[in-house]
């Protein structure tokens, strides 16, 4: 029975931590993982780092029209990826989470050709930047309606129960997404069922300019999780082993049968929203500041620093291996092509009504 091995309790009042400041380990239970596991969630941690500095990189550039910053989101997002298995349970993200793809296996040139609309991209450059999907990962694609995602989620988590497949859904989601009614229907809908879903909020404490407390008059939002009769953990999400173990045991029990939870993921965004928001006129530079003391690549670094598992050396020699890797990627999804306007009018129809292709005759 998970319930005999569960290490967390649901609705704690601080956030569950396992490695300190300074990277030293809090955990109750000794660490068990080994050191190749401890330092993939490090290199999945600078991949989506980097990543992020690539993509504000081609903005600047205009090679891509949109970019919304993921630094400070990177524990959080790797460790949902390690908790689950690859190609065979599914993922419902949101727009924030290339550190979550990149942890999938989601190869870098996709999610370049994605954001720069070219041939490189699987979902044919239909959606705007920072909208990937992948048929190859079980990833749907990412909706920008904010929570519309989650009542299919939970649709595709029963079909899984109903099936017996023993597969988990994952959905993921900001802190202003718990105001829409689609977030409420959503967990309800998955109480009642006992579905295989895993709910994830990365709280980074703003939806925009909408700070946290004008969101909601809940303390936190792990707590909304008790009116759906479901466990919420409250998590530090700049921490990656807690993150990780939460996650693991939240999807183990999805997947046991013992039906949802909701994973509140405190993180804090380090750059602006979006390529079109400016932060500072809405949150204090100091602010930023001190929560760029706490960012979770410095500390997870720390921590393997702490058990001479890693070094500035390695460290600067893995930046440069990343950085070519994706510098490759970009060269290859621009080498592919930008998609065809001709595109826009496939695979919808078996055959093309007559308004459009009037309009595809008039367009091309
Ligand atoms: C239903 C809906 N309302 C408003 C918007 C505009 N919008 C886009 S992102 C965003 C903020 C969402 O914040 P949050 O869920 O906390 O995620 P974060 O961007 O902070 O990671 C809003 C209001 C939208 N996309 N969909």
């Amino acid at each position: 029975m998970i319930k005999d091995s569960q290490l967390f309790q649901p609705f704690s009042e601080k956030p569950i931590r396992l490695m300190g400041d300074a990277g030293e380990w809090l955990g109750s239970f000794e660490l068990n993982l080994d050191s190749d596991t401890l330092l993939k969630f490090y290199r999945d941690m600078l991949r989506a780092r980097l990543f992020d500095e690539r993509l504000l990189l081609l903005h600047r550039r205009g090679q891509v029209s949109f970019v919304a910053p993921s630094a400070g989101h990177e524990a959080a997002q790797v460790a949902v990826a390690a908790a689950l298995k690859p190609k065979k349970d599914w993922v419902f993200p949101y727009y924030r989470e290339p550190g979550l793809l990149l942890a999938l296996g989601v190869p870098a040139v996709e999610l370049f050709g994605q954001a720069m609309a070219t041939r490189a991209d699987p979902n044919r450059g239909r959606q705007m930047p920072a909208h990937p999907g992948s048929r190859d990962f079980n990833v749907f694609t990412v909706a920008s309606v904010i929570a519309s995602h989650l009542p299919p989620a939970v649709g595709t988590a029963i079909s899984m129960k109903v099936r017996n497949t023993g597969e988990v859904v994952v959905a993921s989601f900001g802190d202003g997404a718990t105001s829409e009614g689609d977030f409420h229907a959503g967990l309800n809908f998955a109480g009642v069922q006992g579905a295989p879903i895993v709910f994830v909020c990365q709280n980074n404490r703003y939806a925009i300019s909408v700070e946290y407390h004008k969101q909601t008059a809940a303390e936190t939002i792990a707590s909304k999780a008790e009116a759906y009769g479901l466990p919420g953990y409250l998590v530090d999400g700049m921490d990656v082993l807690a993150c990780f173990f939460v996650m693991r045991e939240a999807v183990a029990r999805a997947r046991q049968g013992f039906g949802p939870s909701l994973v509140e993921m405190q993180v804090y965004r380090l750059g602006p929203h979006s390529s079109a928001d400016d932060d500072t006129r809405y949150r204090p530079v100091e602010e930023v500041e001190t929560w760029k003391t706490r960012d979770p690549l410095a500390r997870m670094h720390r921590f393997l620093a702490h058990r001479g598992l890693w070094s500035r050396e390695e460290d600067l020699a893995l930046r440069t291996e990343i950085e070519r890797e994706f510098r490759q990627a970009v060269e290859d999804a621009q080498r592919a092509g930008a998609v065809p306007l001709e595109w826009m009018f496939e695979d919808v129809f078996a055959e093309l009504p007559d308004h459009l292709r009037e309009q595809r005759r008039d367009l091309l």
